[in-house]
């Protein structure tokens, strides 16, 4: 069964999808936390960070670069942002397919959220 963030990427579940390319897509977070929250996702389903390997560090790197190219489509580059991933229980880690969270738009607080 493809993950939930699969089935937003093959269109079978609507978002405002802002950006794609070859490795990755992203769209508007459900719940934002800040007035731009954006999920950057990779095609490919990596359950999360902590489960990506040797072979996946160009796609990681990939996602990050994606990140200011999204905040700079959305003209928050130069105000700044955010990008968090969670990984695992502790950090609120609720669906497993592994994205960049980009938030900004706003000034943020710092803390544990
Ligand atoms: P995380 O806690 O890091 O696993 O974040 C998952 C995020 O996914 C959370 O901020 C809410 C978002 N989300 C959950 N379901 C949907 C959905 O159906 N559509 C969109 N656009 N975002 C979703």
């Amino acid at each position: 069964m493809p993950s939930l963030f699969s089935q937003i990427i093959a269109r079978k579940i609507p978002a405002d999808i802002l950006y794609e390319d070859s490795q990755c897509v992203a769209f508007r977070d459900i719940h934002p936390v800040a007035k731009v929250h954006v999920l950057i996702v990779p095609r490919k389903e990596i359950p999360r960070l902590g489960e990506a390997s040797e072979e996946d560090i160009p796609l990681l790197g990939h996602l990050l670069l994606t990140a200011n190219k999204v905040a700079a489509q959305l003209g928050i580059f130069h105000s700044g942002f955010r990008v968090i991933i969670n990984n695992g229980p502790d950090a609120g880690e609720s669906i497993p397919h592994l994205h960049v969270h980009l938030i900004g738009g706003e000034p943020l607080g710092w803390g544990h959220g």
